[in-house]
């Protein structure tokens, strides 16, 4: 794995901040219905995209993941602006403003979505580390599902096959404690998540995914026992999210202590205290990184704003049609 240094942590803490910032802007452009639909924000995991980031070969490795999907193709190398645009449903975004926040996608930046249905992904996921092991490439794919998720059926048939074919491919369940309003206590008789990977002898275990240095040293092991051609692993990491499950959540189902006692350990925070205690940067330093976030985040609003909507026409462009089928309502 590359050296976790200096330049590391203050590049963690720009681009963590900068995600965090991002989300939060999201939030307060959807209260002035600026965005609508659905919108699943990833605030206090992103030590997960961090340390998975610093491990992964980018332009090589995929990520697939859920429908909490706005910063993990900012980290690959799409532009945050047409992220913002796509969400904004404006025809600059990456898809042309028709797929909407479940939906970022960027073949050309390996990052295959955004998927809204629970599990979904997981098959996927398996399916493209096939694709690799089949054409002898030697790409991995992380695969990013949440803790409700690892309870779908699917997940077991994906895990059998890809430890049967040693699929170059990492599982990561994003353990945030909760699917939707159900903690993960009431979904089953242990906690223990990444103990569904000893059914089927896939190496397996918990990390502390508070902090980007524990998830980039368990996931560069995966990696790179993925890369040697030795199969999955499947990693349990162990988050938080600070907001509801989406923006129409009350959040009845835990108590405001319980999200400021996560917030005592968080990922941004153990970031910068760790730049302070080395004397990496000054206080100068810090605000100036502060407002590059700032800045970046204000021109994606910008730009989102300023963007017009797609054209009506191109609907029927983007979606599978058969010639011959007469019952096409703007074809009567
Ligand atoms: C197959 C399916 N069942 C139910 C839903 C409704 N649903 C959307 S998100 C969600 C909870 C998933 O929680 P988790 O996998 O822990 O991910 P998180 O939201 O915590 O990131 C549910 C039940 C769905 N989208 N798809
Ligand atoms: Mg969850």
């Amino acid at each position: 794995m590359k050296k976790i240094t200096k330049e590391t942590y203050l590049n963690w803490y720009e681009e963590m901040l900068f995600w965090r910032k991002f989300e939060d802007k999201l939030a307060q452009v959807y209260i002035q219905q600026k965005v609508r639909g659905f919108l699943h924000l990833y605030n206090g995991q992103e030590a997960i995209l961090a340390g998975s980031l610093h491990a992964m070969e980018i332009g090589k490795d995929r990520m697939i993941t859920a429908y909490r999907n706005h910063v993990q193709p900012i980290g690959l190398g799409v532009d945050p602006k047409r992220v913002m645009a796509e969400l904004y449903g404006k025809a600059t975004g990456t898809s042309m403003g028709l797929g909407g926040s479940m939906h970022i996608f960027s073949k050309e930046h390996n990052f295959f979505g955004g998927h809204g249905i629970v599990g979904g992904q997981i098959p996927l996921g398996a399916g493209m580390a096939f694709g690799d092991k089949y054409f002898k490439r030697d790409n991995v794919t992380l695969c990013f599902f949440g803790d409700g998720a690892a309870r779908q059926g699917t997940l077991h048939e994906a895990f059998n096959m890809a430890m049967n074919w040693k699929l170059p491919v990492v599982f990561c369940v994003e353990n945030n404690g909760y699917a939707m309003g159900t903690s993960v206590k009431r979904t089953a008789s242990h906690e223990d998540i990444w103990k569904l990977g000893l059914g089927y002898e896939m190496p397996c275990g918990p990390v502390d995914a508070m902090n980007p240095e524990k998830v980039a040293e368990a996931m560069d092991e995966a990696i790179s026992r993925a890369r040697a051609g030795e199969g999955p692993t499947f990693l349990d990491l162990k988050t938080y999210r600070y907001r509801g499950h989406s923006m129409s959540d009350a959040q009845k189902y835990r108590t405001k202590d319980e999200v400021k006692e996560y917030q005592k350990i968080d990922p941004i925070t153990q970031v910068l205290d760790k730049i302070k205690e080395n004397e990496w940067a000054s206080e100068d330093e810090i605000k100036k990184i502060d407002k590059r976030v700032k800045d970046r985040v204000s021109e994606c609003e910008k730009f989102a704003d300023e963007s017009d909507f797609p054209e009506k026409d191109i609907m029927y462009d983007v979606v599978y049609e058969q010639e011959d089928y007469p019952f096409l309502p703007h074809k009567l």
